[in-house]
């Protein structure tokens, strides 16, 4: 029996799995390769992760037999695609996908639905066109996400390309997504170099979960960053880019029921200077390599070791590895997060277009067809695309003589620029969930924007017309679309249930609190009328929803 560190427990499964199989290849070059097949096996499909592919069912057709097919997520720091790169996964997608492309949370796209008979294709095109999903999923570290809009700071440039930097410094070496990805082979187990393959950074066993990084420039939090285990925050003094704040050990999954899980806030440790960007990266990985649980996946975030050994531990054993001493954070402040909405001027003088995607689906439906649209702006004037962490899209670098003819497209495929979507659906967001999720316990993508009608005639009832709440919905407690920073929280609890998170703030810095469990579909309305009615009546000047339930119903309801 294989023990953990401390001799008494066993080893997860997916630890042996990495233990026997250190390059990630697995039998997948095979199984590829045999169009009998038309699935991988429940330890290949393990190891797929690790190459941005997640093996799925569509679960509306479960009831008759199990319908295989994959997930494919791409690795994008800070969301950014040219032009030619953004059409390339446009037609992936409708030769081989479900004709959608899915922007996530972490400012990647996903594609949805592609049998097996067409991964290997979507995946040769993907790296035809310079780009790769290596790393996407998997116990390493994922799509490093950086601010997106480019009018908010002068610093976004500097800090994008050190989000770059990051991602390709953290990415595993491993031969296996080359061979059976682009050369279209299995890896040879038995050469040399692959026989005895240690990963330099990561070792044998890689991390012993996922890992994820992000960069904010306050005081705009658009990413989320305190949910990260590893979280960069640009410092400014006297208009220079003078270094990194350091956030650690973020992060958001739970499970109902499990006192033991939950989601938490990074605690900002320290400050260092840019130069030393790579090595502060690698080295909060490396606490996480040494010391996450390996015994029990749902206790093996970084969180939990921050949680467990405290800050000052954390930070003497990063500065062990670094070999230099982080120094004192410097001040900042968050104000706000989210997005812009139609036309802005960059810093250089040129546009970029905030376009709202509902639910981060890009797709053609009857009146409005964005997908579409997109293909033809991108065909004709070859905007830079930014894929934003609340699920959002920029056209970016439009220069004045091209805006005109990029509202026209817009319009003539139904997509308004100056109105787009409602208050409330602007500041949502939901995670896939059903049909594709294999964890999903209730709807999201496909149930918020209704809901979010009802709730938008609940608030004009209770004179909170054009109030902004922001809302987010997950099918399960994973908290994908990160509920649990919300104003208003959905998280599934089985079919047509919900528990209700209150809470959030504008600025995305405090957790929300469990309101009520399993509220039913029907009763949401009823649950949140005399919530909202109280505050459209006692709200102080300004005062936001989330601020309000922190200030009044927290104290007359204390966390449980
Ligand atoms: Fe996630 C698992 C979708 C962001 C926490 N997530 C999944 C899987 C792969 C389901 C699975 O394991 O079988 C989902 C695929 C559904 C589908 O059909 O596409 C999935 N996660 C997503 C995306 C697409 C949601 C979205 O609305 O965009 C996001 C992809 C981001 C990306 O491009 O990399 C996504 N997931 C997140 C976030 C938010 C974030 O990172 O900012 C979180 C919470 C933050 C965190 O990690 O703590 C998140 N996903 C999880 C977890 C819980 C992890 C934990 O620590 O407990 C799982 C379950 C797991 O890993 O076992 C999960
Ligand atoms: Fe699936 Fe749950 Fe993540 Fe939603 S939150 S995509 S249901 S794992």
């Amino acid at each position: 029996m294989i023990m953990s560190e401390n001799g008494t427990s066993k080893l997860s499964h997916n630890e042996l799995l990495k233990i026997a199989i250190p390059t990630l290849a697995g039998n997948i070059g095979a199984t590829l390769a045999d169009p009998a097949l038309d699935r991988f096996s429940e330890d290949d499909g393990q190891f797929l992760k690790f190459h941005g592919i997640y093996q799925q069912d569509d679960r509306d057709k479960r009831k008759t037999a199990k319908f295989y097919m994959f997930m494919v997520r791409g690795r994008i720091p800070g969301g950014v695609l040219s032009a030619s790169q953004y059409l390339a996964f446009d037609s992936l997608a409708d030769r081989f996908a479900n004709q959608t492309l899915r922007i996530t949370s972490r400012q990647s796209f996903q594609f949805h639905g592609i049998v097996k008979s067409g991964l290997g294709k979507v995946m040769r095109g993907i790296n035809d066109c310079l780009l790769d999903t290596l790393a996407a999923c998997g116990d390493v570290n994922r799509n490093v996400m950086a601010p997106s809009t480019p009018a908010t700071s002068r610093f976004g440039a500097q800090v994008l390309e050190d989000a770059r930097s990051v991602s390709q410094a953290l990415l595993p070496q491993t031969k296996a997504y080359h061979a059976i990805w682009v050369e279209g082979v299995q890896l040879n187990l038995e050469a040399e170099e692959n026989k005895d393959f240690v990963d330099p950074l990561y070792g044998k066993t890689y991390l012993p979960r996922k890992f994820k990084s992000a960069f904010a420039i306050p005081p705009l939090n658009d990413t989320d960053v305190l949910t990260n285990d590893l979280g960069l925050i640009a410092i400014e003094e006297a208009g220079r880019l003078v270094g990194y704040n350091l956030a650690v050990g973020g992060g958001l999954g739970m499970s109902h029921g499990n006192k033991e899980t939950f989601p938490r806030v990074a605690d900002v440790i320290g400050f260092f200077t840019p130069e030393k960007l790579v090595e502060v990266a690698r080295g909060v990985l490396l606490v996480h390599r040494d010391f996450g649980d390996r015994t029990n996946r749902k206790h093996a975030r970084l969180k939990y070791v921050l949680e467990e050994k405290g800050v000052d531990w954390f930070r003497a054993e990063l500065e062990k590895r670094v070999g230099f001493k982080i120094e004192v954070a410097r001040p900042f402040a968050f104000a706000k997060q989210g997005d812009l909405f139609g036309w802005h001027r960059q810093e250089d003088g040129r546009w970029f277009l905030g376009l709202f995607v509902e639910t981060g689906r890009i797709k053609d439906v009857e009146g409005r067809t964005l997908k579409a649209a997109l293909r033809k702006i991108a065909e004709t004037f070859g905007p830079e695309v930014r894929l934003t962490p609340s699920q959002n899209l920029l056209l970016v670098n439009v220069g004045d003589g091209d805006r005109p003819g990029v509202t026209q497209i817009l319009k003539e495929h139904g997509v308004s620029v100056e109105t787009q979507g409602t208050v409330l659906g602007r500041a949502s967001m939901a995670c896939p969930a059903l049909p594709t999720c294999g964890l999903a316990l209730a709807e999201s993508e496909r149930y918020l924007p209704a809901l979010l009608g009802r709730i938008e005639g609940l608030m004009s009832e209770v004179g909170l017309g054009q109030e902004e709440i922001i809302v987010r919905m997950t099918g399960c407690p994973n908290g994908c679309a990160r509920p649990y920073m919300a104003e208003i929280g959905f998280v599934g609890k089985a079919p047509g249930k919900y528990n209700l998170y209150l809470g959030g703030n504008e600025a995305s810095t405090r957790l929300n609190r469990l309101h009520r469990e399993s509220v039913k579909d029907a009763e949401i309305l009823n649950e949140l009328r005399p919530l909202l009615s109280r505050y459209s009546k006692e709200r102080s000047n300004g005062e936001r929803f989330g601020d309000w339930c922190e200030r009044v119903l927290w104290k007359e309801q204390p966390a449980a």
